[in-house]
């Protein structure tokens, strides 16, 4: 079967190259090992300079003004703020959104899923040629560095094309939340894009409905700790090739970090906000007026750390490339294709920094 709306529809996750399988690292950290195998080892980690400044911050935007009167100084102060997020920092942190209850009991689902024996999670590990289940994501040789980290990832939109073999059924809620979660999220990206529009001067509606029955990965990373911290990497540096990023952390260990003129930046979660990230496909749809930012997750010595990481990308039958009102003045950087090829580009290379982009680039 080819070219049908399921296997279409789910081309981000299924049928798509796979993840090469590898060895479930909870279970290696368990063992409390004084080292950790070589292939886990990034000699560059250390050489990286992290910037120390406190005061470096990236923008909170305050959702509430961004739902207050439209003719209110207030919100096209939290408006402007917001444009100045995705052009200058390609991050931001979000409060008062809203959602705080579905993110709470999410929390709670995802932390006693990683707490099952490594028996009951394998009952929904990913299957060859896909990176959906619980696994790794990313593995394409034999050869490549691993990341310090086991993800669990679904695909919750769209609803259609659900693999409910792969939700789990214990905790017993799961799926309840999930799919609550879910929607939640969906509504507050929705919003943000509704914003992000207005913000580029294009046309509102056209702009969301690509996103109104989008394709939404939820992936769930658990790093556990360990010996050799600084020299190991939680999630290796990228961008996210998805459209919008949702992102929240577990628990209070810090292990975000961003680009920022060349140096890498600690993220201080804000309690209770939510991490937004542009990614990819919105800064190819905004012609390179928003950035997609690379970011990694680094570990910590003493204490496991959890996020979930919800990934918002357009619907598949969207042309991945510069939105034509945005191209007028400077002409086109990105390349236009379909997202049938662009998830395929991006699913079968291993994650580097920005390097998917580029394939995407128009040379000036
Ligand atoms: O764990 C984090 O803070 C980052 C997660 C992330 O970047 C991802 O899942 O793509």
């Amino acid at each position: 079967m080819s070219g049908g709306t399921r296997e279409t529809a789910v081309i981000w996750a299924r049928n798509s190259g796979g993840s090469l399988p590898v060895e479930n690292v909870q279970a290696l950290a368990s063992k409390n090992l004084n080292s950790v195998p070589y292939r886990y080892i990034r000699p560059e980690v250390e050489l990286d300079e992290i910037l120390a400044d406190e005061t470096v911050e990236i923008p909170v935007i305050d959702m509430s003004k961004l739902v207050s009167d439209e003719s209110s100084l207030e919100f096209n102060d939290e408006l402007a703020k917001l444009h100045h997020a995705c052009e200058d920092w390609g991050f931001f942190q979000l409060i008062n959104h809203g959602v705080s209850g579905a993110i709470e009991k999410m929390k709670v689902v995802t932390e006693e899923f990683f707490k099952l024996p490594l028996d009951e999670k394998m009952a929904y590990a990913q299957l060859p040629n896909s990176i959906e289940g619980y696994g790794q994501a990313f593995v394409v040789s034999e050869e490549q560095k691993l990341d310090w980290a086991d993800m669990f990832f679904l695909l919750p939109l769209p609803f259609s094309q659900r693999n409910m073999k792969l939700w789990p059924t214990i905790p017993t809620s799961f799926r309840s939340t999930l799919d609550k979660y879910s929607s939640e999220l969906h509504k507050v990206s929705i919003i943000l894009l509704s914003l992000m529009a207005v913000n580029l001067g294009v046309e509102q509606k056209k702009f969301t409905s690509m996103f109104e029955d989008c394709i939404q990965g939820i992936r769930m990373n658990y790093y556990p700790p360990c010996v050799l911290a600084d020299k190991v990497m939680g999630l290796t540096p990228h961008s996210d090739a998805t459209g919008l990023t949702l992102l929240i952390q577990l628990n209070e260990i810090q292990g975000l970090q961003i680009k920022k003129n060349h140096k890498w930046v600690p993220i201080n979660p804000v309690p209770g906000a939510i991490i937004i990230n542009i990614g990819d496909v919105l800064e190819i749809l905004s012609n390179g007026e928003y950035k997609s930012i690379e970011h990694r997750a680094v570990v910590n010595p003493e204490k496991e750390r959890l996020s979930i990481a919800a990934f918002h990308s357009p619907n598949i039958r969207t042309m991945i490339g510069p939105l034509p009102d945005l191209v007028k003045e400077n002409g086109a950087k990105y390349k236009t294709i379909g997202h049938e090829d662009y998830a395929r580009l991006v699913l079968s290379s291993k994650l580097d920094g920005k390097r998917q982009l580029d394939h995407m680039k128009i040379k000036q």
